[in-house]
């Protein structure tokens, strides 16, 4: 059967691009035939900063997220990613695989980096082979993330092709990225060219999973548009990002195409819309809200959930990792 791995990072509160690009589609997957595994990756997220308490605290949140957003910790695996030592052992021996040079090409890490790259946690440098070994160490076949991501997904493969060749198997397959639908990058409120993130500085650029409906409402009003009226296809917003961001965001919420929702908004401006879509995503979202409200009540289940979770990720890692020592020639005795 196919197998299916994603992750998310504990690196702030989730957004509604982390829900359209990923979480909402985490829980569609489920029972499509495919065995669904899911990962909150805190060995990912203390590549920056992360104060430890708080740090605790988001990785339950996410768990919470991904429950609330449909994902059945009986249908999928779901545990955090520091919990299965074997991807960081994965990781490590892909680092041995990785070139150098590959890592100083990611866009997110010059992103990150910022300026002073120099002074950037080699971790950062070295994250896409540990996501690499999340992936591999399941041999999944596919991977649902967001435009975001298939720089790192690309780099996945190129890792399992050079380990296939220069050890002479077929023992990584060449994972498959699932970037699907129009929300795959939503992009910020405040800015058209910036993909909406759970660390930008400005809370008003995003929506919180957690934001109450009132919240939501304002920053759809406040978000950053045109004056112009909207047309009645996609096409007629090419050259107007904060407008076509928006219309993509109501399609993806209310599960219509880009055309179906300006159909119904052509030739009005945003006066009318905005006030619509703060009503779909109130709708969409508020349930999730109190969802994850309700699993963060209690704590210990969730903590439950993420070791049982671990418990079979492991079962299932184990054996591949121990089957790639051998293949390297590294001596198991025990
Ligand atoms: N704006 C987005 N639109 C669509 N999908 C998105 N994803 C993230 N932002 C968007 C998808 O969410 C999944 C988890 O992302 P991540 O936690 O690994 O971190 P990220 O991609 O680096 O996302 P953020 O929110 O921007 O986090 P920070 O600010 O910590 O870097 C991925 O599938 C991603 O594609």
């Amino acid at each position: 059967t196919p197998r299916i791995f994603s992750g998310i990072q504990p690196s702030g509160g989730l957004t509604l691009g982390n829900y359209l690009g990923a979480l909402k589609r985490f829980a569609a997957l489920q029972g499509s035939g495919s065995e669904t595994i899911y990962c909150i990756v805190d060995l990912h997220a203390i590549t920056v900063w992360q104060e430890p308490d708080i740090l605790r605290q988001r990785i339950r949140e996410g768990a919470a997220a991904f429950m609330a957003s449909g994902v059945d910790p009986r249908q999928s695996i779901l545990f955090n990613q520091s919990q299965v030592s074997a991807h960081a052992e994965l990781a490590w021996l892909f680092n041995t695989v990785a070139r150098v040079g590959w890592m100083y090409r990611m866009t997110q890490f010059k992103d990150k980096a910022g300026k002073n790259s120099e002074n950037a946690s080699l971790g950062l440098l070295a994250y896409p082979a540990l996501m690499a070994a999340d992936i591999l160490v399941y041999q999944a076949t596919a991977v649902p993330v967001g435009e975001d991501q298939k720089q790192h997904l690309e780099l996945t493969r190129d890792i399992a092709a050079k380990f296939n060749h220069d050890y002479k198997v077929e023992h990584f397959p060449l994972t498959e990225p699932l970037i699907e639908g129009v929300a795959t990058r939503v992009m910020s409120l405040r800015d058209g060219s910036k993909k909406m993130s759970k660390s930008d500085p400005s809370d008003a650029s995003r929506i919180n999973l957690t934001d109450d409906a009132d919240a939501i409402a304002q920053k759809i009003r406040k978000a950053r548009t045109d004056a112009e009226p909207l047309p009645g296809s996609i096409e007629g917003l090419k050259d107007r990002p904060e407008a076509r961001n928006l219309v993509n965001i109501f399609a993806a919420l209310a599960d219509q195409t880009p055309d179906q929702v300006l159909a119904r908004f052509e030739g009005q401006g945003f006066g009318a819309f905005k006030p619509a879509l703060a009503e779909v995503a109130v709708e969409a979202l508020s349930p999730i809200t109190r969802k994850m409200s309700e699993f963060m009540d209690d704590p210990a289940e969730i903590d439950r959930i993420l070791g049982d979770g671990a418990n079979r990720a492991d079962e299932l890692a184990t054996p591949i990792l121990e089957r790639t020592k051998e293949i390297m020639g590294l001596l198991r005795s025990r």
